[in-house]
């Protein structure tokens, strides 16, 4: 049986891949950081009894900017496999939090890598880390490949890079099987509520029932190459199970801009939108014919910008290309967009009917 660690477990990702290697056989253990109130619900559903009998997945308290602790769970543990996901990931707070975020997602992997080599495991323990399209920034060629000059435009992405070049060195300097997935925009029902794609759906479900008036958002031509996280974890097993160590772009090779997403996440609930104002994109969308099912009124504002929202340097564009991924890993993305928004939408409708139940018991089936 291999043993995999996984940091950031309980994360969006953490969560799949949880679920994808214990599916594989895996022994899984996992990394999670104490928080006042518990916050593992996406992977609730795996959790077993430490007590009970062949226990497959293990839970262990952990930080990226604790050394010594991650040294202590790397030796318990003996990983064949690290998949390093733990990271301040959100590109708008690490403007807020920059030496927060350097110390977590840069030094953190050179954590990582430093324990695997103190421990004398650089010949048994493969390691993933999370790398990201991020990293590409300021357009410099598209789409973005294995090969594209990086100029990062976030204390985040600057982290990462920093998180990218060392996972290299340590690739070179001592013959580790060390790799970078750099992973596009990937999104579920999972994902963080505070990432667009979440923030968007879970608006429109709000909205639809009446729980909310007005979503706000920052750059709505921001474009973005997103797929479905349970298929780009799947890709990050993949290149852990090369015979050579390697980087890989794992993309879908299409960009949609943010505003095109707001549009198919309200056609889920049978809103389209219009927009209004005469040319002054702050007055946003309104309801311009609604589904009877939801209590939503034709002309009410629902969309609209709040500049709180807008980065000091913003990614505009970001389209991945996989070929390399889909020629050497065999990996091609299942879920289209038009499924993942769907998805999304239907769960987070699902969500707050829960929460409502009562309230909302005549839309439940
Ligand atoms: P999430 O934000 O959902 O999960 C991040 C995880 O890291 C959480 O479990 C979080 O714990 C944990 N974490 C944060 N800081 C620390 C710390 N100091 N010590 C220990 N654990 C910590 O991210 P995703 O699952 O979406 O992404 C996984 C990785 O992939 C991240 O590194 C991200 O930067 C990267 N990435 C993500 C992409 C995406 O589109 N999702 C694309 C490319 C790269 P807690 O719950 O306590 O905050
Ligand atoms: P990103 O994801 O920055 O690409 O990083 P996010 O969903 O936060 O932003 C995508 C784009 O949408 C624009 N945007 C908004 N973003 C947020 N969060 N909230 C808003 O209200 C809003 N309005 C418009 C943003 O400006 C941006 O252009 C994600 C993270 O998962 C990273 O960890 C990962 O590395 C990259 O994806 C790939």
């Amino acid at each position: 049986m291999k043993t995999a660690l996984i940091t950031g477990v309980n994360g969006q990702d953490g969560a799949y891949l949880s679920e994808l290697l214990l599916e594989k056989g895996y022994m899984v253990h996992g990394i999670k950081r104490r928080a006042s109130l518990i916050n593992t619900d996406r992977i609730d559903h795996l959790y077993q009894d430490p007590h009970e009998k062949d226990v497959r997945f293990r839970l262990h308290y952990g930080d990226m900017t604790d050394s010594t602790n991650l040294i202590r769970i790397i030796q318990e543990v003996q990983p064949d496999e690290i998949y390093n996901l733990a990271a301040m990931s959100h590109v708008k707070v690490s403007f807020d939090t920059p030496e927060y975020t350097a110390n977590a997602d840069a030094i953190g992997t050179l954590r990582i890598l430093e324990a695997v080599r103190i421990l004398g495991l650089e010949k048994k323990t493969r390691i993933y880390q999370a790398s990201t399209s991020e990293l590409y920034g300021l357009v410099q060629e598209v789409p973005q490949k294995e090969t594209t000059p990086f100029y990062p435009r976030s204390p985040y992405a600057v982290a990462k890079l920093y998180a990218y070049w060392i996972t290299v060195n340590y690739r070179e300097a001592y013959n580790m099987f060390a790799c970078n997935g750099i992973l596009f925009n990937h999104e579920s029902p999972l994902r963080g509520e505070t990432f667009v794609t979440r923030k968007i759906t879970r608006a429109v479900a709000a909205i639809a029932l009446g729980l909310q008036k007005t979503l706000f958002l920052g750059n709505l031509d921001a474009r973005r190459d997103w797929g479905h996280a349970r298929d780009y974890v799947k890709a990050m097993w993949l290149i852990l199970q090369q015979e050579q160590a390697e980087d890989f772009v794992i993309a879908t090779g299409i960009t949609t801009p943010v505003r095109e997403f707001v549009k198919m996440a309200f056609g889920e609930v049978g809103v389209t939108l219009e927009f209004k104002g005469s040319g002054v994109e702050e007055k946003g969308y309104v309801a311009a014919s609604t589904n009877a099912d939801f209590k939503l009124e034709i002309g009410t504002c629902v969309v609209a910008v709040d500049p709180a929202y807008f980065r000091p340097t913003e990614v505009e564009l970001l389209i991945g290309d996989p070929t390399k991924s889909k020629e050497k890993l065999g990996w091609v993305p299942e879920c289209t967009l038009d499924q993942l928004v769907k998805e999304m939408v239907t769960a987070d409708l699902e969500v707050f009917r829960q929460k409502n139940k009562t309230q909302f018991e005549h839309l439940i089936g």
